[in-house]
């Protein structure tokens, strides 16, 4: 069944209705991610105090640049802590921050983009133990060039150096309880990261079919990336899913290397493993591929429409995808998707067997 509402995901948006909402519609926002290839200054042009940031990707389906809007519930409040704007109700805060690597110098044996993880994701969890939300639900990062070298160690393994150290150092898991999250890279722009923190617990789902991401061996890096295949947080009546970034990854190996329609399909069964998974704890089973969001990161423009037919197969005809084009942080991945669900507990729970 599609859901009506849809808790905390209020949706996509064109950047331009975003910004000509009314005011009331914009007092019920708790943030919003906007993805253009052109410069926008989301906060300026929303007059706003939205927290919102650009992530300079373009959108390679047809359609606007789009926002991805995060709702909140009642009255919402907002600040800013350093480096981050946020917005909370009772139970969720959204947060985003764009910093740039020219603020750090290479430090010792720390380089600047691995400073500029630490000190966002430090920034983050100091914010958190103020405001007291202790969970966190979902991460979004955006680095510029994820799989060049430098320092001798490629970007996307310098980030997760940082991004771990910054849970050590405050005393956080880094395995098991870790959030769903995505990192893509992007053609430039600052360290980029958006967050959704809250007051309850979720629970943390892994793809039985790959070996948890916390647990990659060394070859992959000198730290293993901090997060997990998916996390299901109870909201109100709600059950709301967070589907990490997924990509053709089964045990720790990247597969069908050049093949990109292979590789979408070895996605989907990998979300398809991690929704069984997901049904398998929720309350009430009832997530299924057709009544997700997807997000889809593409690498290479050329290879949408092959993409986008198999996804289209795959989920059916009610899919509803955005597609993007950004970088996945192996060089041989060619595709990368996310995805986020709800079940409303009450009218599950109205239904039959
Ligand atoms: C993977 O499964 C693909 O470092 O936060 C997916 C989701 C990926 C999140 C992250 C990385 C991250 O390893 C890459």
């Amino acid at each position: 069944m599609r859901d009506t509402v849809f808790p905390m995901r209020s949706g996509n948006l064109s950047i331009a209705a975003f910004f000509n909402q009314p005011a009331e519609w914009k007092e019920s926002v708790l943030g919003a991610h906007c993805y253009s290839a052109d410069t926008v200054d989301c906060r300026a042009q929303a007059d706003m105090e939205i927290p919102c940031i650009h992530v300079p990707v373009q959108r390679l389906d047809p359609g606007d640049s789009i926002c991805e809007v995060w709702r909140g519930s009642g009255q919402l409040t907002q600040g800013q802590c350093g480096a981050i704007h946020y917005r909370h109700d009772d139970s969720v805060l959204f947060g985003v921050m764009a910093l740039s690597e020219k603020m750090f110098a290479a430090d010792g044996d720390k380089t600047p983009l691995q400073q500029a993880t630490e000190s966002a994701y430090r920034q983050v969890f100091k914010l958190l133990d103020t405001l007291r939300y202790p969970y966190l639900l979902r991460f979004w990062n955006y680095i510029a060039d994820i799989n060049s070298h430098s320092f001798g160690l490629e970007r996307y393994r310098q980030f997760n150096l940082g991004r771990q150290d910054a849970f050590l150092a405050h005393g956080r898991d880094v395995t098991g309880n870790v959030p769903a999250a995505c990192a893509l890279g992007s053609a430039q722009g600052p360290l980029t990261v958006g967050f959704l923190v809250g007051r309850v617990a979720p629970l943390n789902i892994e793809n039985p079919r790959q070996i948890s991401a916390y647990e990659y061996p060394q070859q992959y890096g000198p730290r293993s990336p901090t997060f997990s295949r998916a996390t299901l947080v109870r909201h109100g009546g709600d059950e709301v899913l967070f589907v990490s970034g997924t990509a053709s990854i089964v045990g720790h190996a990247s597969m069908h290397p050049t093949d990109v329609v292979a590789q979408t399909r070895e996605t989907m069964a990998n979300i398809k493993a991690v929704l069984d998974e997901a049904n398998r704890i929720a309350s009430r089973p009832g997530f299924d591929l057709s009544s997700l969001h997807y997000k889809v990161y593409v690498r290479n423009p050329a290879d949408l429409e092959q993409i986008r037919t198999e996804l289209t197969q795959c989920v059916g005809d009610m899919l509803t995808a955005v597609y993007l084009q950004a970088d996945v942080c192996r060089q041989e991945l060619l595709l990368e998707i996310e995805a986020t669900g709800t079940h409303t507990l009450a009218s599950l729970s109205g239904q039959q067997d």
